[in-house]
Order: C-alpha cells, then sequence, then structure tokens
C-alpha cells in the first residue's frame, strides 16, 4: 500500500458517459427500470410478488393503518432503489424524479423513531424486540442500504437531510453496539452495515464510523459466539421457524463467516452475498487504517473466489441452499445460484481492492460481471428481472424437477425476496464509479467505456476522452486537453484475455511489453493538450476451457469474444442443445444483430447427435451418428429475450 499504488475512484461527478452499449443500459434503467420498480415498491403494478415497502414506511410512521408485510428486510429495497435514483439523478438531473425521492425521504424521516432507531418491521410488529435477533433480523443490513443510499443522495444533489436522518440512525448503533462494558458485543447477521460504515467515515471524515466498522469486523467470528448467547437470551426461538434450533449454528457458523475471526478465514464460505459484502468493508477498512493483516486476508479472500469459485460470467455462489459457495471447482451450471446481488458485491470487493493495489485482475472481474452475469440479470424490456444467472437451461427442468426450481427460465417481473432488482439498478446507474481512478502518479483507466473524466495532475486542468466500440470491437482512443503541459503516468489496463494488444501515442507505435506493470501499460511522460493515444486490443473470438477440476465442464468449452462470453439458444439452434457439439479448431463468423451495443452474433462450425429411432430404447449400444451443422452463438448478458427456451454456455469439443 505504498503512495504509488494509493489511489481513489475519479469522481462520478467529473466522468461523463458517451458509450454506446452503456449508455443504452443506462438509459433503459433509468427511464423504465427506475419507475418500474418504483410502482412496483407502491404496489401499483400489479405483474409479479406484491411489494409492500412504501405501505411499511407509511405505517412506521404513523400515516397509515395496518401490518407490515413482507421480508424483515424489505425496508432495505427502497434504500437500495434511491440510491439507484441518486446515481442517476448525478448523471442526468431530473426535477420530477428528484422530488419523488425527497418526498420517499421525507417518509423515512417521519418513521424514524425519537432516539434515531429506524427498521419498519420492528416498530410496526415487535419493538420490544430491537436488536435481540442480530443473526437472523437484518436491522444492521437495513441501516446498511439506508446509510449507503443517503450517502449517494447528498453527493449527487448536495442536499443533507437523508444523510442526518443516516447519521442519527448510525449514531444511535453506534451507542448500542462497540467494546464499552455498556453495549452489546453484536455485529450484523447479514453483513452491510459494515461496508456502509466505512462509506459514512468517506462522506463525513467521521472516525467513530470507521472504528464502529472495524469493530463490527473483528468481533466475527469471536468467542463467545455472539449469536448463540443472544439465542440463549431469546429463549432459544429463531426468527424464521420459531423452534428451538441449537444445532443448526454448528452449520450456520460457515453460513454467515461466522466461523473464524476474519483475519482467519483463508477460503469464502457460506452464504455468497454476505461473503462479498463483508470482504468490501475489510477491505475499505483495512485501506482507511493501513491494517495490513486484514488486508492480508482479502487478498486471500479475493484470489480464493476469482480463481476457485467462480463462474466464467463472473457468477458466484454455486448452491441454492443457503445461497453459498461450496468448494473449490464446484461450478454446475444448471443448479448453480449465481445470484445477482453477489456479483454486484464482488464488484465492489474488487474495486475496494484496486484502489488499493491497483492490479489489473481486480479490474478484469469487474469487467467480466459488467460484460456478462449483471446486464444479462436485466431483460431488454426493462421489467423482468433474474436472481438467479444460470449457465446451463432446460425449461422443462426447472419446472418438474424440484431440485432446479430456483433457476427461472424466463426474467420475472418482482420477487417476494426482491434484493436483486434495485441492486443491478445501483449498480448500473454507479457505472462511472468503477472507470478510473487517480492518484499522486496520474490516472488508471480500468474500463474501457465512452467517456470523457476531469482530473487535474499536478495542478493542471486536464479532460482525458475516451472513446471506443467496446466490447464489440477493441479499437479505444484517448485524447487529451490540458490548460497546460503535465508529467504524470497514464496506466491503460491491459485485460487479461487479451492475447495481442498495440499501442500509438501521437501516431507513433509503442512497445506495450516494455511499460506492462501488474496487468496496466504506463505511459509516463509530459502531456501536451491535444495529444491522443491508440490502443487496440485484439479480441477474436475463441474457444475457452476451465480447469479440469471443473468437472461439470469437462470436455465442454465456452465462446468468448474480448470480455464477452457467448451462449447457444434454443431458438437458434434447435431443442435438445447437450445434443450439440462445437468443432475443435472452428473459425468463427460474426453475424450482425440488433443486440445491444451493435454486439454481434457468432456462428461456428458444430455436430449434432442425430436423435435415432423415435420409440428406440433408452440405452443402446455406443454408436452416435452426427452431422454437421452450423451452431449460432449470442452474448450471454442477451440470452432469454426470445421467449423460453434452452440456453448453454458450456459445450462439448468435437475433433
Ligand atoms: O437476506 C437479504 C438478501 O436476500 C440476501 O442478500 C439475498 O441473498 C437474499 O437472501
Ligand atoms: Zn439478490
Amino acid at each position: 500500500m505504498d503512495d504509488l499504488k494509493a489511489t481513489a475512484s475519479a469522481r462520478r461527478k467529473d466522468i461523463t458517459l458517451t458509450d454506446a452499449f452503456w449508455s443504452g443500459y443506462e438509459k433503459l434503467i433509468r427511464e423504465v427500470s427506475i419507475p418500474y420498480q418504483w410502482r412496483t415498491l407502491n404496489d401499483e403494478e400489479i405483474s409479479g410478488e406484491p411489494s409492500h415497502a412504501i405501505r411499511n414506511f407509511k405505517i412506521a410512521a404513523g400515516l397509515e393503518k395496518g401490518d407490515f408485510y413482507g421480508f424483515v428486510f424489505q425496508d432495505s429495497d427502497v434504500y437500495k432503489w434511491l440510491e439507484g435514483v441518486s446515481y442517476s439523478l448525478e448523471g442526468r438531473p431530473d426535477k420530477k424524479l428528484e422530488e419523488t425521492a425527497d418526498r420517499v425521504i421525507d417518509l423515512i424521516g417521519r418513521a424514524q423513531q425519537p432516539d434515531g432507531y429506524l427498521d419498519t418491521y420492528f416498530i410496526i410488529k415487535a419493538p420490544e424486540k430491537r436488536w435481540t435477533n442480530l443473526c437472523d433480523c437484518h436491522e444492521l443490513y437495513c441501516a446498511g442500504h439506508m446509510i449507503e443510499a443517503a450517502v449517494a443522495y447528498a453527493e449527487a444533489t448536495g442536499k443533507t437531510k437523508f444523510l442526518g436522518i443516516a447519521c442519527r440512525l448510525a449514531d444511535h448503533i453506534d451507542s448500542v453496539f462497540g467494546p464499552e462494558p455498556q453495549k452489546k458485543k453484536g455485529y450484523p447477521g447479514h453483513e452491510e452495515m459494515e461496508l456502509a460504515l466505512v462509506r459514512l467515515f468517506r462522506a463525513t471524515q467521521n472516525e467513530r464510523y470507521l472504528k464502529l466498522a472495524a469493530y463490527f469486523i473483528n468481533q466475527r467470528g469471536t468467542e463467545p459466539y455472539y449469536f448463540l448467547e443472544e439465542w440463549e437470551k431469546r429463549g432459544k426461538t429463531g426468527f424464521w421457524t420459531g423452534v428451538h434450533e441449537q444445532e443448526a449454528f454448528g452449520v450456520s457458523r460457515l453460513y454467515n463467516q461466522t466461523h473464524l475471526p476474519v483475519r482467519k478465514q483463508e477460503k469464502a464460505v457460506g452464504h455468497a452475498v454476505r461473503a462479498v459484502y463483508l470482504y468490501t468493508a475489510m477491505a475499505g477498512t483495512a485501506a482507511e487504517t493501513g491494517d495490513e493483516s486484514l488486508l492480508a486476508a482479502c487478498r486471500r479472500l479475493w484470489d480464493d473466489v476469482a480463481e476457485r469459485q467462480m463462474y466464467i460470467t463472473g457468477g458466484i455462489g454455486a448452491t441454492h441452499s443457503g445461497e453459498a459457495f461450496t468448494f473449490d471447482y464446484d461450478l454446475p451450471n444448471d443448479t448453480v445460484y449465481a445470484e445477482t446481488c453477489a456479483s454486484v458485491g464482488l464488484v465492489f470487493f474488487s474495486e475496494q481492492m484496486l484502489q488499493m493495489e491497483s492490479d489489473g485482475k481486480y479490474a478484469d472481474v469487474i469487467e467480466k460481471a459488467l460484460y456478462n452475469i449483471l446486464p444479462a440479470s436485466v431483460a431488454l424490456d426493462g421489467k423482468h428481472f433474474f436472481y438467479v444467472n444460470p449457465l446451463e437451461v432446460w425449461p422443462e427442468a426447472c419446472e418438474k424437477n424440484p431440485d432446479r426450481a430456483h433457476v427461472k427460465p424466463v426474467r420475472q417481473p418482482w420477487f417476494g425476496c426482491a434484493c436483486c432488482p434495485p441492486n443491478l439498478v445501483r449498480l448500473v446507474e454507479s457505472l462511472r464509479s468503477y472507470l478510473y481512478r487517480v492518484g499522486p502518479e496520474g490516472i488508471f483507466v480500468d474500463q474501457y467505456v465512452g467517456s470523457s473524466v476531469r482530473f487535474t495532475p499536478g495542478g493542471a486542468s486536464c479532460t482525458l476522452e475516451q472513446k471506443s466500440g467496446y466490447p464489440r470491437d477493441g479499437g479505444i482512443s484517448f485524447r487529451l486537453t490540458l490548460d497546460k503541459p503535465a508529467e504524470f503516468q497514464l496506466a491503460l489496463r491491459l485485460p487479461g484475455w487479451c492475447g495481442k494488444a498495440s499501442l500509438r501515442v501521437n501516431g507513433e507505435g509503442t512497445d506495450c511489453a516494455g511499460l506492462l506493470h501488474s496487468g496496466y501499460l504506463l505511459l509516463r511522460r509530459t502531456w501536451h493538450d491535444g495529444d491522443r493515444v491508440e490502443l487496440n486490443l485484439d479480441m477474436p473470438a475463441r474457444l475457452m476451457a476451465a480447469d479440469p477440476r471443473v468437472r461439470a465442464d469437462a470436455g465442454r468449452a465456452a465462446i468468448q469474444r474480448g470480455p464477452v462470453v457467448y451462449c447457444l439458444e434454443e431458438a437458434d439452434n434447435g431443442a435438445n442443445l447437450s445434443a450439440l457439439s462445437v468443432k475443435r479448431g472452428t473459425a468463427f463468423r460474426t453475424v450482425t444483430d440488433s443486440l445491444p451495443g451493435g454486439m454481434p452474433a457468432l456462428e461456428c462450425e458444430g455436430f449434432r447427435i442425430r436423435e435415432g429411432e423415435p420409440g428406440g430404447a433408452l440405452y443402446r449400444p455406443y454408436a452416435p451418428s452426427e452431422e454437421p451443422v452450423t451452431l449460432r452463438a449470442v452474448p450471454y448478458f442477451a440470452w432469454g429475450n426470445r421467449g423460453k427456451g434452452e440456453m448453454a454456455v458450456w459445450v462439448r469439443v468435437k475433433e
């Protein structure tokens, strides 16, 4: 963590998005998903599961009569939506939307209790039971989402009312939890508050918030086991079942990452969203405090996730049981979980690591999630969403085999547990957070997204303009506008997937190999107004293999072009995709298609096993007869937009 590496994301406000691919998504979310989700939170959309989230606040504020409805963490849907709205307003002011947000913030303020407490479930249903079940009841999780939204809203609009509400809640929590003898020794059952407190510290510079984040992080996994103690105090009852469940704690200590103190944790375990939210907070706290042992744990955990437990799409979480990690190389494609929220959290974690270490591997994982799982989780109509993101779908199996019931073959209008749709909204609207980092050395370009960014290297006023057709093609150009010459480093990420790149500075070819350092091409020089840099990343479509220990992918290949993973769909290739194989060494043709960002479809050579005589034996002597076929693949992010059908990312390979 020396000075050379200490960087911070460029301020979102200094960035203007001009990208064809992302402007399309950002517009879809802004114009369709945000209003759609607002209607849903108000129960004005009847196509999906009811939400009741806004009504819960009205009831808690005493403005309406009624009972709480929904999951115990229903408040967080409103907070995540507000956070997404904040980033949207920051990128493009919208008076009407801001007025709506202000009204929601007023409502939240009216629901807040005089001592700062706020959680509509407990206010409405069980005020006397506040803070008695941290393990299950998500009070700190909801508080964390409120704080994140409030910080984002203040940064976007300059208005501080919401931040005041959030600080009062954080202060109240600080008065309840901590090392002092009179305080509770608990910590969140679902991590989130810790990362939010780091953000609140960064926004307010109030050290108490950073200390509380560190306290929650350091308490996790210690003895005596707080969740067991609070369970005993409650008369040994749980929230979800109401029954005695002592034996459950043996398992659930992995589930919520309380099996060991965080610095001793070697492997990513348990509920994937909980895990990556915790690791994000650990990384943020390490960055702020310079805690090397915490940073070492973060490095280990990140490598464990990215090198052994992550899908090629950037999804994480191999099983629906506990929505969790399982073990190294266990990455089944059809019974997968790969929750959208988990990949959002993986982006957060990777970004925190990137800020500390400036290693391109972190930005590569962000890119993988950005161009695959995350856009896949929303339909091209902006109103349907995936929670689980499979890599192989056989719709009939999803519907009739209970082991795959969690895998929906088509995106859903809403969910009873609706954590993912508003999480996707806040991620897409905050895309500007992940594009550039600035530090004492200069600027890092982490993602190739058409945009311009203002920064001040050595006191000069500089705008870097980035243009490209990425991820459709790998040609990226940069132009600098400077009020005076300035010496600084322009660092361009060389993506891990890219085997061949070329670079020109003011038209003159430059050798990439000598410039490469930790995944970045480092261009240090005195820059002048009008200087141009052209980077060309070769991105042929090609077959990718998994480590042979990933049994689900043995003998199979996935098609990838640049950062974009492709898949086969029934709509293009007919039913029973498992009868198909791709020819080893096949060439690929790009086919113009009306996909987002003008992305091409790909065609290549393959084979299909002939089905044989109808009514033939279920099992028969091995003598498959295969016919050559042309396979057509589309970007994974676009799958499932043409009705219900099969989909497969990994395809058998035939000589
Ligand atoms: O518990 C809150 C959210 O609901 C989690 O992050 C998701 O995995 C879902 O279980
Ligand atoms: Zn989710």
